[in-house]
């Protein structure tokens, strides 16, 4: 540093007597902050250190709401069809040797409560069956037999002609009350395709 002329030495080489400006630019030189410290910075503008991971699980929580909003909105426009189904209750019916052989009819569950209910009857059988719903008190296995079937003057549905190894479904509305399941194609019932059957 050289002493300039007219001027004390001390006074040229202080830096408080540099004008303002000289100030800014030293300023500007300093080497900007870490980025961690810029991240601080940042998080704290948005207010406090934090705040964006808990926007963030926010935003999370709202994405989330929309989808079960959306999912439900889809379940209920899905109901009406539903609707139309009853509690379920699945029949098996079955034969060996078609009428020359026992048959077989399972029903599960045996009680529903009253309203629509959807029978699927299954034939794991060798011919066609049937599956008539009759509303009587009469046992199931009582019925009288009238040139090889019994009466079907108190049925309330049924699921017809469904063929050897086909399932077929059928809905109807019970009220509570004592019924009996059947086929009822010639001989079918007297050979074992009966079930009791009931709604509370
Ligand atoms: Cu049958």
């Amino acid at each position: 540093m050289g002493r300039r002329p007219g001027v004390p030495w001390e006074r040229a080489n202080r830096p408080y007597d540099r004008p303002a400006e000289s100030v800014i630019v030293l300023r500007s030189e300093v080497a900007p902050p870490p980025a961690a410290i810029q991240y601080r910075k940042a998080d704290i503008v948005n207010g406090t250190p934090g705040t964006r991971t808990r926007v963030r699980g926010l935003a999370l929580v709202i994405a989330m709401a929309m989808v079960v909003l959306t999912f439900g909105a889809a379940t209920a426009g899905a109901a009406p069809q539903a609707k139309k189904k009853g509690t379920p209750v699945l029949i098996v019916v079955g034969d060996t040797a078609g009428t020359k052989a026992p048959m077989t009819m399972t029903v599960a569950p045996t009680s529903v409560p009253a309203g629509k209910v959807t029978f699927t009857v299954k034939n794991e059988g060798t011919v066609i069956h049937e599956m008539v719903v009759l509303k009587t008190k009469t046992p199931y296995t009582l019925l009288p037999v009238v040139r090889n079937k019994v009466s079907e003057s108190t049925a309330v549905g049924e699921v017809a002609d469904i063929g050897k190894g086909k399932t077929k479904s059928g809905t109807m509305t019970l009220k509570a009350g004592s019924y009996v399941l059947v086929c009822n194609l010639s001989k079918h019932y007297g050979l074992g395709m009966r079930a009791a059957f009931t709604v509370t």
